[in-house]
């Protein structure tokens, strides 16, 4: 690819050269500029993941049908509570009932760096849209087996959380449609605030159609190199769209899986369908295998009340340093969007053969 993209921009390069100037050839130049980028993000898509990286499916972890590894004698991986039922085709964290918790817990902690997980739910209800509630989530925390107020678990947890909130508690912002799918790395003195559907710490989401559907639903979880990303698989499509994409989430080891429900005044059925944990074997530098987190956190995260054009520059950011790091150009790209980010705010419109020159530079 690499040299497919370097000669392509050796057309480019004579091209550019030969042409006179004229606003027709800057349009056809810049054309091949953007259709260089695609190429590029493309491969580097494919590469990224696939390149180098092996999956296991960790059996102790993993929950599937018929749940035989989960029980309350202590030679069961994984243990339940609350009004959690155990039925032979779902796991039933709580019935469409009020005011019912329940929850599964793994009693092995977890040594895996990078791992991803696959959960397949369903939530379903008698109730009509937005009359229904809360919600499940999904844990990697340092507490386990605890009743507690977010959804069915304790507060001010130490840990990763992704929850699937199906009920807007804090309608007065509209900004969000329910569900929705969000994230959040507690170090066990934040707390998650319910009732403003944790918009103050989550590390943003995305607004996921998952109840009362007839297809199966399934989230993807994967954290790798430090890195968290949320997926989901709803519209039954057998695809993986992205959710949530963040760098820098630092999680000690040694921490519980977990996953939750919990109704209030509002319910639905929460069924887990299977939980499948997967090791991802990554290459790590010396200096990496070295590092020892002792507390959750997160070296960056986007300010909630930031406009969204702050918060699309912020992930374009992102996606575009990881690609590069791996080619050592990360010091260009943060020049440049230095200056992308500094040109919106003055409100130029960016001409678009710059944006994708210096990303298609650092692949040569
Ligand atoms: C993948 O990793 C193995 C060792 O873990 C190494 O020998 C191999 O060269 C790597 N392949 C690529 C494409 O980096
Ligand atoms: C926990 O996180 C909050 C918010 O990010 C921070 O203000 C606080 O200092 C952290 N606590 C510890 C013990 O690091
Ligand atoms: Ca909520």
């Amino acid at each position: 690819m690499a040299t497919i993209v370097m000669k392509l921009n050796g057309i480019i390069y004579t091209t550019v050269m030969r042409l006179p100037y004229s606003p027709a050839n800057k349009i056809r130049v810049s054309a091949l500029l953007v259709l260089i980028l695609a190429f590029a993000s493309i491969s580097s898509g494919e590469n990224t993941y696939e390149d180098n990286t092996s999956e296991f499916l960790k059996r102790e972890y993993s929950l599937s049908k018929p749940y035989q590894g989960l029980g309350s004698s202590s030679s069961s991986h994984w243990e339940f509570m609350g009004n959690t039922m155990i039925m032979p085709e779902h796991i039933r964290l709580t019935p469409d009932l009020q005011s019912r918790q329940g929850a599964v817990w793994s009693r092995i902690p977890c040594y895996i760096r990078d791992w991803e997980l696959r959960v397949q739910f369903k939530i379903h209800g008698e109730g009509k849209k937005n009359l229904n509630g809360d919600g499940l989530a999904i844990w990697l925390t340092k507490e386990r087996m605890q009743n507690g107020q977010v959804f069915g678990n304790t507060n001010f947890f130490t840990g990763l959380s992704v929850f699937v909130d199906t009920y807007p508690n804090d309608d007065k912002q509209h900004e969000r449609t329910f569900p929705f799918i969000s994230a959040m790395v507690g170090n066990g003195s934040v707390a998650y605030d319910h009732d403003r559907d944790g918009r103050f710490t989550d590390l943003g989401g995305c607004a996921a159609h998952v109840r009362n559907v007839e297809y199966d639903t399934f989230l993807l979880i994967r954290y790798m190199k430090n890195r968290l990303t949320v997926m989901m698989d709803i519209e039954g499509k057998q695809e993986w769209k992205d959710c949530l994409d963040i760098p820098g989430v630092r999680l000690p080891q040694g921490y519980y899986f977990g996953i939750s429900s919990a109704t209030g005044d509002l319910s639905d059925n929460h069924d887990l369908i299977s939980f499948k944990l997967y090791e991802l074997t990554v290459e790590r530098s010396p200096e990496e295998d070295q590092q020892e987190i002792t507390l959750p956190s997160v070296d960056y995260r986007v300010d909630p009340n930031g406009n969204s054009n702050n918060k699309i520059i912020h992930s374009l950011h992102f996606s575009i340093s990881y690609f590069t790091e791996k080619y050592k150009c990360l010091y260009l790209t943060n020049v440049f969007f230095a200056q992308f980010t500094w040109r919106m705010k003055e409100g130029a419109s960016s001409p678009p053969y710059f944006s994708s020159l210096f990303p298609s530079l650092c692949w040569l």
